[in-house]
């Protein structure tokens, strides 16, 4: 045959090559995928999103998932790949599948932290990097917002630092960050459209709703556990692993400035964070032979979410 050796799903990537996947699916499925460049890292690197969806002519609604936020957790940029090329691959046969193409878009960004990715792909002693590769405020020596506490949601109330070297340092104000700013602004713009905003880390097996602030409860909080613990049940089918479902502060600890609280608060009712395998043996480590099984069971997952909010 002439094409050229295909994807390696069950590998990590760095970025030059998530970029070229990307473009990649865009020329091989150019009826269904669009690539939009929806925002530039504080070091200039574009950030960009896969759209996924049939042309009908109609309203649509939506569907985001946004991996890769933090850089370190690098099982997440894997999942979207996987999540993209398993919609594509099973569209045409899955009815289920194409009805939910018809009637909604899917906007993946498969690294939403360019710099802190490349930054972790550097060496070993970079492997670790979580936040933005941002300078912090003004004469501080450390490098890096924590965008996952960076957003205008309750911000910098609880659960988040303001020494600009910790690792959950909240930036000098809600949306001080460019990559923050890129999500808000997509999202705005198109908010009525959005059914669904799923957010995938890694690690620890849980399934997370808001609110991660102790005060305050979501509308639908019942209805997101329902759908959580149903989204964990699909997930346990597939390999047997238990997810956790609940707040943050329920589960965990409390935190504020996330990108699901923002994305409730804007009123796109199924907000989820994803926090993919292990539960600590590897962490953020996890290896490549864990690609495949941890990828099959969140797909699951997320597709008990999606098409919930697509039927009701
Ligand atoms: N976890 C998320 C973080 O932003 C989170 C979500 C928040 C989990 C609070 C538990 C408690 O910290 C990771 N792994 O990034
Ligand atoms: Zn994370």
């Amino acid at each position: 045959t002439t094409g050229r050796a295909e994807y390696d799903y069950y590998k990590y990537h760095p970025m030059t090559e998530i970029t070229a996947w990307m473009n990649q699916m865009v020329k091989e499925n150019p009826s269904v995928v669009t690539i939009a460049d929806y925002g530039r890292s504080y070091e200039n690197r574009t950030i960009s999103l896969l759209k996924i969806g049939l042309k009908t002519g109609l309203k649509k609604k939506a569907v985001w998932m946004d991996c890769g936020i933090h850089a370190r957790e690098w099982i997440a940029p894997a999942f979207c790949q996987y999540f993209v090329r398993q919609i594509l691959q099973t569209y045409k046969t899955d009815m289920k599948m194409q009805r939910m193409l018809n009637n909604m878009d899917f906007y993946v960004t498969p690294v939403l932290n360019v710099d802190g990715y490349i930054y972790s792909w550097k060496n070993s002693t970079t492997r670790l990097w979580r936040k933005n590769r941002s300078p912090g405020a003004a004469g501080c020596s450390c490098y890096g917002t924590d965008l996952n506490r960076n957003f205008d949601a309750n911000w910098g109330t609880v659960g988040v630092s303001d020494d600009c070297c910790s690792n959950i340092y909240c930036g000098t104000k809600a949306s001080s960050e460019p990559e923050t700013r890129a999500v808000t602004d997509f999202i705005r713009n198109l908010k009525d459209e959005f059914l669904c905003f799923l957010t995938i880390h890694s690690y620890g097996q849980l399934l997370l709703i808001p609110y991660g602030h102790p005060n305050i409860m979501a509308p639908n909080y019942n209805e997101l556990m329902e759908v959580g613990l149903g989204a964990a049940e699909a997930i346990r089918r597939v390999h047997g692993k238990e997810y956790v479902v609940g707040t943050s502060p329920a589960v965990l600890y409390p935190n504020s400035g996330s990108s699901r609280d923002w994305a409730r608060m804007q009123g796109i009712p199924f907000t989820y964070t994803f926090e993919l395998r292990d539960n600590g043996t590897f962490g953020f480590e996890l290896p490549q032979d864990q690609i495949q099984p941890t990828c099959e069971e969140a797909y699951s997952g997320a597709l008990h979410i999606i098409s919930y909010a697509h039927d009701m």
